[in-house]
């Protein structure tokens, strides 16, 4: 008897399955060899006459497992149609679950007991709700010949399609001749297959688009099938379809993602198992860009390197920080001006034909490089010496500022290549008044206004 015990590692999961899967009893049909019209220990008699092997009827065959085995005859007259044996199972097989076993037979040939003859053949067995009961044929041999005299294992799989607590085992004669007699040694305890995951869309290592869905199928019926990812969107878990074991899961990725992303699909099985495989996924846009010039007196420039791996980019989205945004249909580079140091953060948003998006955020520190454009000019003078505005004081002034001041007919009234600070409009009327500055070859003009 062969039992076999699956340990399945996964994450956190740890699936110990050992007794609980031991099915059949007395799977080598143990008795009291040459024992006619007798079924195996812990076995029973559905339809007459099992025996138990060798020895009766001249069938000699020696066992493949133990000391006996089973014979079951099929014979062509209506009293006896088809021997059958069943027992109760140890646990139950469950439905959807796929279940494995083995079984040597051997056909018993043309015999001296004359009244056995070579004829094609099956075993079947059959899942029951009650003792005997055949309400699913769960497995059928290939076709045993009446030629076949030595021992042959076949495996068997199965999966049920309802709960069944019993098994029965019956022969099916194929051809006419009068009697078929089928040998049975060493069937296995029933194993459960270990589930399968199988991908059916996309395949593995394909582009896909940021939004899209994953098909597929398990080999057997799973509780449930679950996805992790760098994904977002729902659902986390698939639409499960039992009537075929297909699945569906519909993913939208995060732009904040990039490159391949491995999509991990998991099942778990009312048996306990749980199994997983992985599809790799490429991300097929990936924003980039590159920035420069971050001084306040020229425009930052931003240089696009953003990258798509299928489709094609067809609009470019940069967002300045500022409040100020600017859509495009080409990628290249752009010019941007800003109008206070500040610390920005800026972001490049691409849209790909394909319903992609993807987005990157930089942020970037905009600073005063000459910061004599930054001077204060004032636009009042108030010559009244109470120590506001009592000159036309300008902030920030270096040695060697140029200062020319006109009245309003534009006769130039003062002018200094070395201007201190100094100059009240002292002789001058109220009124107003314009100056042009010139600081380090930067020009500024502008008005301001005398108030005595
Ligand atoms: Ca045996």
């Amino acid at each position: 008897m062969k039992r076999i015990i699956f340990i399945i590692l996964f994450s956190s999961f740890r699936i110990l399955d050992s007794m609980a899967q031991t099915f059949v009893q007395n799977p080598s049909f143990e008795g009291v060899p040459g024992s006619s019209n007798t079924a195996p220990t812990l076995w029973v008699i559905c339809r007459p006459s099992p025996d138990i092997q060798p020895g009766f009827a001249c069938i000699q065959t020696p066992p493949s497992h133990g000391v006996s085995y089973l014979g079951l005859a099929n014979q062509n007259v209506a009293s006896l149609i088809s021997e059958s044996i069943a027992q109760q199972l140890l646990d139950t097989l469950r439905n959807g679950v796929k279940y494995c076993f083995s079984i040597d037979l051997a056909s018993a040939g043309f015999n001296c007991a004359s009244n056995i003859f070579p004829n094609d053949m099956r075993l079947e067995v059959w899942g029951g709700t009650t003792l005997c009961g055949n309400d699913e044929l769960l497995w059928q041999s290939p076709i045993v010949t009446g030629n076949d005299t030595l021992w042959k294992t076949h495996k068997g799989y199965f999966t049920p399609s309802n709960n069944y607590n019993f098994i029965r085992l019956r022969l099916l004669r194929i051809t006419n001749n009068f009697v078929a007699y089928i040998l049975l040694d060493n069937m296995s305890d029933f194993c459960i297959v270990k589930p399968k995951i199988f991908f059916t869309s996309p395949n593995e290592n394909s582009n896909q688009t940021c939004s899209f869905t994953v098909t597929g199928k398990t080999d057997s019926m799973p509780a449930s099938i679950q996805l992790a990812g760098k994904f977002s969107g729902s659902p986390l878990s698939a639409i499960f379809n039992s009537a075929d074991t297909s699945w569906q899961a519909n993913l939208t990725y995060a732009p904040l993602y990039k490159g391949k992303d491995t999509l991990i699909v998991t099942g778990m099985f009312a048996n306990g198992y749980v199994t997983r495989d992985t599809l790799i996924i490429n991300i097929p846009a990936m924003a980039g860009f590159r920035s420069e010039n971050f001084c306040l007196e020229d425009s930052t420039t931003f240089t696009d390197t953003s990258i798509v791996i299928s489709g094609n980019i067809i609009e470019w989205k940069w967002y300045f920080g500022d409040g100020n945004s600017l859509t495009k249909t080409t990628g290249g580079i752009e010019k941007y001006l800003y109008s206070a140091p500040n610390t920005y953060n800026v972001s490049l948003k691409v849209f790909t034909d394909l319903g992609c998006t993807d987005s990157l955020t930089k942020q970037i520190t905009i600073t005063d490089c000459d910061p004599h454009t930054n001077i204060f000019i004032p636009n009042m003078v108030t010559p009244n010496n109470d120590g506001l505005n009592d000159k036309f004081y300008i902030k920030s002034i270096t040695p060697n500022t140029h200062v020319e001041i006109y009245n309003r007919w534009g006769e130039k009234i003062y002018e200094n290549d070395d201007y201190k600070n100094d100059w009240n409009g002292a002789g001058y009327s109220e009124g107003i008044y314009f100056f042009v500055i010139r600081i380090n070859s930067k020009k500024h003009s502008g008005w301001l206004q005398i108030v005595k």
